[in-house]
């Protein structure tokens, strides 16, 4: 069996071509799809290292991990029934990605009020639809986007809003606390919701919130269901990636004797600097996580380490 197809996605998420939670798992669930599409023979053996291959490329957004499973949940007494099922199960994944940001932005536009100032991290398009959803109802006058170094996925957040019309200043992430008394709500996505309410999101994110709950600025997360990691519910830590050293500094930096550089991806902010979680299924308090990933995600332990995801799509 060839795994190009398979290889050629890992690389895109690894090297973050494709890159956001959203992202890389509607990618991922895309790339089963067109891979089941092709397997012959062997379908469970061949899917499982599919799976594997997608699994091992970043660590911390369990987006990725969610999407897989739910796809490897197929089910069927051949491999024709099997891979029918893994299709349409893909299929349905891809439809949750879509429905899910639509309903978070209505949700989220609704506890923004009139004539405010956003401020968000990194790019995110589950915060970017409650930013514009916002926007259209007349609700938002400025977006303050950091610049969310090293990769500067700011840079694509202002890009984003500019299109959108939406008026938007960028800062360097370090400006953070300076602009804090002139927003009125910060709004960020999310990489992973903890069983116990905490956000894993963009490294920064948890400086940010510090800032707001110290000026008193409800801080929002928008976070797709299949962003709550099962895994945490068991005990399982979340993995925070460290990327290349190179993405922050140059050689001579790196070279230098007795210097390290360190670049972690992610950052976790505690549930207590946390206002709500706009979900597809609505604003809920951090402290419901494991509600929802009971709820919603739906799980069962098989073997010692892989959890069978029942997850109930959105309608
Ligand atoms: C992206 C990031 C985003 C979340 C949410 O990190 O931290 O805030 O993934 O994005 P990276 P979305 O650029 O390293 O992948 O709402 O689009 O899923």
């Amino acid at each position: 069996m060839n795994f190009q197809i398979v290889e050629e996605a890992a690389l895109k998420i690894k090297t973050m071509e494709v890159r956001g939670a959203a992202r890389i798992a509607r990618f991922a669930a895309e790339t089963l799809k067109k891979f089941a599409e092709m397997v012959e023979s062997n379908f469970d053996e061949n899917m499982k290292k599919a799976a594997e291959i997608l699994l091992n490329t970043r660590p911390t957004a369990v987006s990725l991990y969610n999407a897989i499973n739910y796809v490897m949940n197929y089910e069927g007494d051949n491999d024709r029934e099997k891979k029918e099922s893994a299709i349409a199960r893909a299929e349905e994944f891809i439809k949750w990605v879509e429905t899910a940001h639509e309903k978070i932005g209505e949700i989220g536009a609704r506890r923004i009020k009139d004539g405010s100032v956003v401020m968000t991290h990194c790019n995110s398009s589950a915060a970017l639809s409650v930013i514009k959803t916002a926007y259209k109802m007349g609700k938002v006058v400025e977006v303050f986007a950091t610049e969310s170094r090293p990769r500067m996925q700011g840079h694509l957040t202002v890009k984003e809003l500019s299109e959108a019309g939406i008026p938007a200043t960028l800062i360097v992430d370090s400006a953070v606390r300076y602009f804090i008394e002139d927003v009125d709500y910060v709004v960020v996505g999310a990489d992973t919701i903890t069983a116990n309410g905490a956000l894993i999101n963009k490294i920064g994110t948890s400086q940010i919130a510090l800032a707001a709950k110290e000026a008193r600025v409800p801080f929002m997360v928008a976070a797709e269901t299949y962003k709550f990691s099962p895994k945490t519910v068991f005990g399982e830590l979340v993995v925070i990636e460290e990327r290349d050293a190179s993405e922050v500094a140059p050689p001579e930096i790196l070279n230098l004797n007795g210097v390290k550089v360190r670049n972690p991806a992610f950052d976790a902010t505690p549930r207590d600097y946390i206002d709500v979680i706009i979900t597809e299924i609505g604003a809920i308090p951090p402290e419901m996580a494991y509600l929802v990933i009971k709820e919603r995600l739906g799980y069962a332990v098989f073997g010692t380490e892989e959890l069978k995801i029942s997850a109930r799509h959105f309608d």
